[in-house]
């Protein structure tokens, strides 16, 4: 890793607010390599790590599966100050491009106008427009517990303003949506995934987004698994949304009907009411949600410590007060070591804790402001439990 990636990363790492300083000399206890890039807990020995119970059985870190099947989980235990970006080949994945990669000097996108003419545009083409995106999170509107929460993920991106784009198809101000869609690999799919990538906007949310067509992550060319040569990104909103294999940007009527995608999304995506048209769709952001990634063991003065790490993400203003519960009937307690800057990424917590009994705990976060939305993680969506047997 050069020296400029470096500094850029610990950057990164520090905008996030990750507490913890980087230790590299220790090493790990467990092989995580996790945990040598956090500071030990004072005067404390590590005892190891617990695991979540009641989670899916996935092979995390492991790619599976083939085309609408296929899929990648994030190990989020593994996550440090020094993750904060989420290393291209573990980057999670839903839909695999499962045939010959195309290389982006091949790549096509279609720009079509109300009255369906099309003009191709080669994004060999865009070679000037393209710049730097900034850092953004990607996590799957179906980020269940079933794949271990690990749906979800952050990198650096390069591309192109979808404004620029659409500036070649029509000016800022025409009325109507702009439907974007992609290609999908072939074959059935096992899992239910239904075939037909694309999203209809409002010409107003992409801009009010920052929505671009990526393609670079984390200063590499796009890989074809992640929607390469060119996927759309629209920050703060659900991956579902992010159209991979983008090959037609097209201007529809206000009153044109929700894509097939929309519909098998819009549970995921907290849409209620009639859904007759793309419009009645609400934007499907991300809502302000924290979970534990980590339960470590440690002992001091002979009893046993928990240092809980976690997560933090989504939302538009960051977090103030994030507070957090160890069981059902228990009350909740402010996190201690939690300060997020930036929306945009996720932010590391961790909180100390000495566990009073052996038993099954369930971890649950709460935000403590009623300025900030958090249906998922007020609906219990993200609480996860573990076993502790003895003290
Ligand atoms: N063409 C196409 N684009 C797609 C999908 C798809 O199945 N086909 N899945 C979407 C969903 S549900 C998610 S969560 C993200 C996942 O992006 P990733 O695989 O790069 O993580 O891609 C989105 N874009
Ligand atoms: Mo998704």
């Amino acid at each position: 890793m050069s020296r400029i990636s470096r500094r850029r990363l610990l950057q990164v790492a520090l905008a996030a607010g990750a507490a913890p300083r980087l230790a590299a000399a220790q090493r790990a206890p467990d092989g995580n390599p996790a945990l040598a890039a956090f500071a030990p807990v004072p005067g404390a020995k590590y005892l190891g790590a617990v695991p979540f119970i009641e989670e899916g059985d996935v092979a995390l870190g492991r790619t599976v599966g083939k085309g609408l099947d296929g899929r990648r989980a994030l190990d989020l235990a593994r996550l440090s100050a020094a993750t904060l970006l989420t290393p291209a080949d573990e980057f999670f994945i839903r839909t695999r491009w499962s045939a010959q990669p195309v290389p982006g000097s091949a790549w096509t996108i279609h720009l079509r106008d109300r009255a369906g003419a099309a003009r191709v545009l080669r994004l060999a083409d865009l070679g000037s427009a393209m710049r730097s995106c900034g850092t953004h999170l990607v996590e799957c509107a179906g980020n269940t517990r079933l794949a271990a929460f690990g749906l979800i993920s952050t990198a650096r991106w390069h591309g192109i303003p979808l404004a620029n784009v659409l500036d070649r198809v029509a000016p800022p101000r025409t009325a109507g949506g702009i439907r974007v869609r992609g290609l999908d690999p072939p074959g059935p799919s096992k899992l239910g995934s239904v075939r037909g990538a694309g999203w209809i906007f409002t010409r107003e949310q992409l801009e009010r987004a920052g929505a671009f067509l990526a393609t670079a992550m984390n200063g590499r060319p796009l890989a074809a698994d992640h929607g390469g040569p060119l996927r759309l990104i629209v920050p703060g909103w659900y991956g579902c949304v992010c159209i991979k294999w983008v090959d037609e940007i097209a201007l529809v009527d206000a009153d044109a009907p929700p894509t097939g995608q929309m519909l098998e999304y819009a549970t995921r995506t907290y849409q209620s009411g009639a859904l007759r048209r793309a419009r009645d769709f609400a934007p499907a952001t991300v809502d302000a949600a924290a979970m534990p990634v980590r339960v470590e063991r440690w002992r001091r003065d002979g009893r046993l410590l928990l240092r809980v790490v976690g997560i933090l993400w989504g939302g538009e203003r960051p977090v103030r007060a994030l507070m957090i519960r160890f069981s059902r009937d228990g009350s909740y307690v402010p996190v201690q070591h939690c300060q997020q800057r930036s929306n945009a990424s996720w932010t590391v917590w961790w909180q100390l804790w000495e566990p009073p009994i052996p038993k099954r705990y369930w971890i649950r976060l709460r935000i403590d402001d009623p300025g900030v939305r958090a249906r998922r993680l007020a609906s219990g969506f993200y609480e996860r439990g573990f076993d502790l047997e003895h003290l």
